[in-house]
């Protein structure tokens, strides 16, 4: 392809995806600079309410609800040490490790490999009593985001995770899940500290900006003040448990800008 057709059909990202070839590309594609967008804007205006903090982690929501169904956003903000946003955004992306952070999920699949930054995943989520089991199935893709305004070119990564279909896996996995539907993103930026005299930059140098944004319906009959309450306690108990994971993961690996 040439210079002018990779940027009309890529947008923002360096290099060409295998998956611009699949039929879910235009919707990847306008999802993840969509989302990436909505993640940039700040938590100022839009009513959003602080509901967790610890540390420099700050977690915000808005209670929304959709035909009684509770579909409250949610959009945390959090600053990493020691590790870069493509580190971050590989270990949230991968299915090698979800199950050794994720402690929501009770079985993982990958049902499509689009390409090496895009994959379809079934999950099947834990119970939460007294509604019923749910799973999800989503689009997940990873990209890095040239940054225009940053004159060191240390881009912005991100995952995007979407809910999608798949006719050999309809909802109601045996009458046991109800679907929940999603929209996720990371957004992960690396900022570094220039050591002197042109040294080395070391983990000590790198910190990483991370925001967070989620919107679950979940799909069916769910108690709304149970799956408020869920949601309190797993979303903090998931950035604080998913970035300590990835600093442990990192400490002793090369920088992978
Ligand atoms: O974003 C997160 N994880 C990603 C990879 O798994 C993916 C998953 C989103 C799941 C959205 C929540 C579905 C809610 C289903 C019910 C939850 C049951 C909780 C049982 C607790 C014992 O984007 C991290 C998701 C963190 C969710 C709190």
């Amino acid at each position: 392809k040439t210079k002018q057709q990779q940027l009309s059909v890529i947008g923002t990202s360096k290099t060409i995806s295998k998956a611009t070839q699949h039929r879910l590309w235009p919707e990847i594609d306008r999802i993840s600079v969509e989302q990436l967008r909505y993640a940039r804007l700040g938590v100022g205006e839009g009513g959003w309410q602080l509901f967790a903090e610890d540390g420099e982690m700050k977690m915000y929501k808005r209670e929304e609800e959709s035909n009684g169904m509770v579909v409250d956003p949610l959009k945390a903000c959090h600053v990493v040490r020691g590790v870069t946003g493509h580190e971050m955004c590989h270990y949230f992306f991968s299915p090698d490790v979800r199950m050794e952070w994720e402690t929501t999920v009770e079985q993982m699949t990958v049902i499509e490999k689009i390409a090496d930054d895009t994959l379809v995943f079934l999950q099947v989520h834990k119970r939460i009593w007294p509604a019923s089991q749910r799973d999800a199935l989503f689009w997940s893709h990873m990209r890095q985001v040239p940054d225009h305004n940053d004159r060191d070119g240390h881009d912005i990564w991100i995952v995007c995770n979407h809910s999608t279909d798949n006719s050999d896996f309809p909802q109601s996995n045996n009458g046991k899940c109800v679907r929940v539907t999603l929209t996720v993103c990371l957004v992960c930026q690396t900022f570094i500290d220039p050591p002197k005299d042109g040294a080395k930059i070391t983990r000590d140098d790198i910190t990483c900006k991370i925001t967070y944004c989620s919107v679950v319906n979940p799909g069916g009959w769910a108690p709304a003040s149970v799956l408020r309450a869920v949601y309190k306690r797993e979303y903090p108990k998931f950035l604080k448990r998913f970035t300590a994971y990835v600093i442990d993961q990192c400490k002793d690996k090369p920088i992978m800008f």
